[in-house]
């Protein structure tokens, strides 16, 4: 049996943002002391981890001089050297902000709407500095509260000129970098633009370089809308669109959670890891949780390192299930594997079809057994079998 030990070829990455978190929300304030950027990357490090994600304003506090800001990145450089750590990944904070409180590509004010382009250059340039190749978009203040208040026709088509105008430029400065839009359906804004993977993925469709463009699924933010996260991960994967992944737990339809990674839908967090390792997906598995506030700093750590181990014991998991006999037979019981054969054989015509015959009587009565399919799942989650 694995030790369940992480090590950087596992891929796993954090957020500046989730281990240091400081537990405020609407309700209460700050319950743990801010934690320094390269304390944070040490103990990654140490964690087994293999990179660092960050939004401009984790790393650099707004308002910091161009000497400040020197100082905090030769500090960081510095750091990641010592560790190894990777940096896979870079975000934009178009959220903090006053200026923020109507969104970035979308809001309302146009001079606002330029600012946060700005912003998000002027931070690409960092990320590509530091060796990112995706840089994600999360539009959580892109959105309404009333349906009066924005003219929906228009903010898309100010999201879709926000990302034409960034795709040109990174195209023009000959980078490495691809987009990845991360949906969500509602908080902090009433409701959100680009609520779902599906929505985001024709988003996707109607931009100058769609190739340049995918998406970054997060585990709670469909989840919260009601919707099966390894769905909407698998038509990601279909459309050849799942840039990037954030890993984390929710439990049911309520705000976002961000939970340790597994501590939300278990046997959801089981079909997805199956979902990622069967399908060859080989991007970062990146961690976007937020320790609760009950836990001081030791919490946070636990937090982290159960991350990582959860996607450990799931892959084992996942594993033993697709390489037991009797889930194979049951799975050819089901007929799963007949869903890969083309509904039209080769060389077949329309027309063959249209001359066949079905046995209604026959065919209808056909069970399919997937109960003792998803029995045999929950007994390997359960560790019975
Ligand atoms: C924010 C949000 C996350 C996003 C981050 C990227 S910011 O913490 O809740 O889901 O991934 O901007
Ligand atoms: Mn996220
Ligand atoms: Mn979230």
């Amino acid at each position: 049996m694995s030790t369940y030990q992480p090590v950087p070829a596992d891929r796993f990455t954090f957020g500046l943002w989730t281990v240091g978190w400081r537990g405020v929300n609407t309700f209460g304030d700050p319950v743990r002391p801010a934690l320094d950027p390269v304390d944070a990357v040490r103990r990654l490090a140490d964690l087994g981890a293999h990179g660092v994600t960050f939004h401009d304003d984790d790393l650099i506090p707004p308002g910091s001089s161009d000497t400040e800001r020197e100082d905090i990145l030769k500090r960081f450089r510095a750091v990641l050297e010592e560790t190894g750590l990777a940096v896979p990944m870079a975000t934009t904070n178009l959220f903090s902000d006053p200026v923020f409180r109507d969104g970035g590509f979308t809001s309302n004010s146009r001079d606002v709407r330029r600012y946060a382009i700005r912003k998000v250059i002027r931070n690409i340039e960092l990320a590509v500095s530091l060796g990112a190749r995706t840089y994600v978009c999360w539009g959580g203040m892109d959105g309404a509260e009333t349906e009066a208040g924005k003219n929906d026709h228009a903010a898309l088509d100010r999201l879709r000129e926000a990302f034409d105008i960034l795709c040109g430029y990174v195209r023009e400065q000959g980078y490495d970098l691809r987009f990845a839009v991360e949906p969500k359906p509602n908080e902090p804004r009433g409701d959100v633009l680009l609520p779902t993977v599906g929505h985001a993925l024709a988003f996707i469709n109607e931009l100058e370089h769609p190739e340049m463009v995918g998406v970054n699924p997060e585990v709670g933010h469909e989840q919260m809308a009601g919707l099966n996260f390894a769905h909407g991960v698998a038509q990601a994967l279909w459309a050849g669109k799942l840039f990037h992944i954030d890993l984390n737990g929710q439990r049911g339809i309520k705000y976002d959670q961000d939970l340790r990674f597994g501590a939300g839908d278990v046997k959801e967090a089981f079909f997805l890891v199956d979902l990622l390792e069967s399908a060859g997906y080989d991007g970062p598995l990146h961690f976007d949780f937020k320790t609760p506030r009950t836990e001081d700093m030791s919490g946070v750590w636990e937090s982290a390192a159960a991350c990582m181990r959860n996607y450990l014991i799931l892959k084992e998991k996942a594993r033993a299930f697709r390489a037991d006999p009797e889930v194979v037979e049951a799975l050819e019981a089901s007929r799963v594997p007949e869903l890969s054969r083309s509904t039209l054989g080769e060389g077949e015509s329309l027309s063959d079809l249209l001359a066949e015959e079905i046995d209604l009587a026959e065919v209808g009565g056909r069970g399919y057994h997937f109960e003792r399919l998803d029995q045999l799942a929950m007994e390997h989650l359960f560790g019975v079998r």
